[in-house]
């Protein structure tokens, strides 16, 4: 059942201003934004103090990505991004009462992302009942007596939903999975399905282990770092610095993007008098342009090259790997002119690129989004992996995988159990440990919760995120919402998923990251995992904006204790949601690596969990060996006439968060619905700048399009376009989704655009 709200909130169609590509990234432009979003959220005092406990030892972790600290963070430890997003969760500003008898929860879907992010913090617990248009306070007890009932009366256990976004701390996400697993259920779909769910499926298949390989160190000490499928000016701008330093140790960085990206071009790092003053240091020394999705070619042609070239680590294939052969085979079977058609990139040029492979005595491939959310991403993902074998790069200082993280935890939830596909180890310690039965089957990840929930009805929860504008295919995705009796978002700010609900809606305003954590047991710590592999604290200070507001952990327990007066069971919920070295004793109990976890988290930087392919060459696979693949090459070809469409961020969001409508770096600014298009397709079209255009997603038995979007040329490959998420979520279609990975297509779909 609906209220008939916007899934989309208000089309204003405006025409952006374009000016030119910026060509160096971060400097004094972003020291200025970074203190204007401080400023207007938090005043100048409050900004001084709250920034400066970013990612120190004793102050809490960034919520903006999951880039590593240093070992000795300096007392700017952060980004202009990170600051936006510290600034988005730390304002003083709070939703008052009134607002919730003012406006209807039509009235506000009609409201635009960034009004809606804007009126402040969720300051106590609401609840919109059946046939009601608005919420209305609802006391702590009475909202988790509904919520334990409504699980309590399911008759079918996985009509139950635990959706995880990625900012959840491993305190409240091992408490979220055993609420799960308690209740009956491996029903966990989280942001990371969305993600890198690619990368995990593909190195775990390839290395025994489904996460990166390096440490921070091993910039200083590589060759070659390749970036591909990844825009770290604006999503992981700390990187750079990193990037920086390496080239300064004499590594040489290549991108591999269907866009030059700012942060590729040049860098002034914020913190260098010496660097904000010059133009800038170069980052990429060299950039491929490759078409969408022409990565798989990309890299199995660079392997080509370097196998009959006999440019391979013999030695290293020889005793720690499995499949050459078969890999050495497919590899004679290329078709150059295929392999150039497919990438943009000419024969010579790709030899070039593989020589300069061979050569590098350290080799590391960072990727994202360009490379995780496609169809054949798992396949691409282990075809980079092939090359990095072939030279031996995997378990050797200087070397190896790295899948840039997005969400600042989302590793950590993973790791403590965050899975719709958890391992019989892990559910039997869990079992042995809390005394309750669990269920093997398997679960829905994010586009099966979609499907049956669509079917079927149910309970959807939510710990953090915005599933609905973060999931492809918002109809249907809104569908599937709106098919619940009770949606539950345990949230900080207001968002579209507050307005496209079951019929009963409840949302629990919890603390964040910035915000000190004091239960009926005093002040707690929290923990998270960086896309490296070290476990450190987080330990937020500033004073909760509201004394209604809860700890995630505390939420999660009071659910769950109402849930187990009615059912039965014997957790100390009460305990595990005042005491967190409780939560970290139980996490310590069932996950390996987490031994002394109590102690070892108090030291200044955290402690590494075991990584046994970068340890010491030990691949957890089933031939006890690193395995080559070598299944056939494929690529994305649109429909005749159409463009091969991505979904990208802008410099101003984080996900579904929108801060302004401008994108600095691509010089864009006032319009958020924007098609990047190639000045030759606009010509072809007789397309001019600005020109307003309709986009239609082809290939689907239903009609998905989405008018009102203004042309930018840009420089970006023939055949291919680019838009913002979360706006192009319209059209995406839930059946499109990467093979084994069940990842949504973001990045490429089939459209064709008329106007
Ligand atoms: N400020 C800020 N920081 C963030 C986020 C945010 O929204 N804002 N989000 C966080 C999250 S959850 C994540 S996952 C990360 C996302 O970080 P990114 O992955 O960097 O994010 P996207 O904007 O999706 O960028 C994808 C990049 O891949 C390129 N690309 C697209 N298709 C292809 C392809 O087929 N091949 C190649 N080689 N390249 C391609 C695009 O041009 C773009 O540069 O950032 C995290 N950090
Ligand atoms: N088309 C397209 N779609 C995409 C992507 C894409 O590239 N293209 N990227 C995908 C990716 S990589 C990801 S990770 C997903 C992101 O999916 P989500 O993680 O679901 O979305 P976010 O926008 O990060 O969620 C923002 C909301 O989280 C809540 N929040 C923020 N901090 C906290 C906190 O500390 N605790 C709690 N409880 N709530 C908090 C706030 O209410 C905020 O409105 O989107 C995916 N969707
Ligand atoms: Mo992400």
């Amino acid at each position: 059942m609906g209220r008939g709200a916007s899934r989309t909130g208000p089309i204003n169609f405006r025409k952006p201003s374009i000016s030119l590509v910026k060509e160096v990234a971060a400097g004094l432009p972003a020291v200025i934004s970074a203190w204007k979003h401080g400023i207007a959220n938090m005043g100048p005092l409050e900004s001084a103090k709250t920034l400066s406990r970013a990612n120190q030892h004793d102050g809490f972790d960034c919520p903006g990505c999951a880039w590593p600290d240093p070992l000795e963070p300096s007392p700017f430890e952060y980004c202009e991004n990170g600051a936006k997003a510290i600034a988005d969760e730390a304002t003083n500003k709070i939703i008052q009462d009134s607002f919730w008898k003012e406006n209807s929860v039509l009235s506000l879907s009609r409201k635009s992302d960034v009004w809606l992010n804007a009126q402040g913090r969720l300051s106590r617990p609401l609840i919109l009942e059946k046939n009601s248009n608005y919420y209305k306070p609802i006391d702590w007890d009475r909202a988790f007596g509904i919520i334990g009932a409504a699980l309590f009366n399911l008759e079918d256990e996985d009509d139950a939903y635990f959706y995880t976004s990625g900012r959840a701390s491993n305190e409240a996400a091992f408490l979220w999975q055993l609420l799960a697993r308690q209740h009956g259920t491996n029903n966990l779909p989280d942001c990371s399905n969305m993600c890198h769910e690619s990368s995990g499926i593909a190195l775990g298949e390839s290395i025994g282990i489904g996460k990166g390989t390096v440490r921070l160190e091993d910039f200083d000490h590589s060759d070659l770092i390749v970036v591909v499928g990844q825009n770290p000016g604006t999503n992981h701008p700390r990187m750079l610095s990193a990037l920086r330093s390496a080239k300064e140790s004499g590594s040489s960085v290549l991108s591999i993007n269907p866009i030059k990206e700012t942060g590729m071009r040049g860098f002034r790092h914020p913190q260098n008098p010496m660097d904000m003053l010059g133009s800038g240091v170069k980052i990429a020394d060299d950039h491929i342009d490759i078409k969408i999705n022409g990565d798989m070619a990309l890299f199995r042609a660079i392997g080509s090259v370097m196998v009959e070239s006999g440019w391979v680590d013999k030695a290293f294939i020889d005793s720690n790997t499995s499949g050459y052969d078969a890999y050495a085979k497919a590899t004679k079977n290329i078709n150059w002119e295929e392999i150039e058609q497919v990438t943009g990139q000419t024969e010579s040029r790709i030899r070039d690129l593989a020589y300069h492979f061979s050569k590098s005595k350290g080799t590391i491939i960072c990727w994202a989004m360009g490379i995780t959310q496609h169809k054949n991403s798992v396949d691409t993902i282990r075809e980079i992996v092939n090359v990095l074998l072939l030279g031996g790069h995997v378990g050797r200082p200087g070397a190896g995988v790295c899948p840039v993280r997005g969400h600042s935890n989302v590793q950590g939830d993973r790791t403590v159990g965050i899975t719709h596909a958890p391992s019989p180890r892990f559910l039997a310690a869990l079992e042995r440990k809390y005394d309750i039965i669990t269920t093997e089957k398997h679960g829905a990840d994010s586009v099966h919760a979609v499907e049956r929930m669509r079917e079927r009805g149910g309970i959807f929860l939510s710990l953090g995120g915005n599933f609905l504008s973060a999931m492809s295919d918002t109809d249907r995705t809104a569908e599937a919402l709106e098919s619940c009796s009770l949606t539950v978002q345990i949230s900080t700010k207001l968002n579209r998923s507050h307005l496209i609900t079951g019929d009963t809606a409840i949302i629990l305003p919890c603390l964040g990251r910035t915000d000190e954590q004091v239960t009926s047991k005093g002040p707690q710590i929290l923990s998270v995992e960086n896309s490296m592999g070290v476990v450190h604290m987080s330990n937020g200070k500033k004073k909760r904006p509201s004394m209604s507001m809860r700890s995630e952990p505390t939420i999660i327990a009071g659910i769950a204790r109402k849930r187990q007066d009615m059912a039965g069971g014997t957790i100390q919920w009460s305990d595990l949601g005042s005491d967190f070295s409780l939560i970290r004793e139980g996490i310590e109990a069932t996950v390996p690596g987490f031994e002394a976890y109590n102690s070892r988290i108090l030291q200044p930087s955290g402690f590494e969990l075991p990584n046994p392919p970068r340890d010491n060459r030990t691949f957890r696979t089933p031939s006890g060996r690193a395995e080559f693949s070598s299944g056939e090459i494929t690529f994305f070809t649109p429909d005749d006439d159409c463009y091969t469409m991505m979904t990208i961020r802008s410099h101003d969001q984080f996900n579904t968060t929108i801060y302004t409508d401008n994108d600095r770096y691509r010089g864009i600014s006032g319009s958020r619905r924007i098609v990047l298009m190639s000045r030759s397709d606009m010509e072809e079209r007789g397309f001019k700048s600005g020109h307003m255009v309709q986009i239609s997603t082809t290939g689907v038995d239903r009609k998905m399009e989405s008018g009102e979007w203004s042309v930018v040329p840009y420089e970006i490959p023939k055949g291919c376009v680019a838009t913002y998420f979360p706006e192009s979520n319209h059209l995406i279609p839930i059946e499109s989704y990467g093979d084994g990975s069940f990842t949504p297509t973001s990045k490429s779909v089939s459209v064709s655009i008329t106007g």
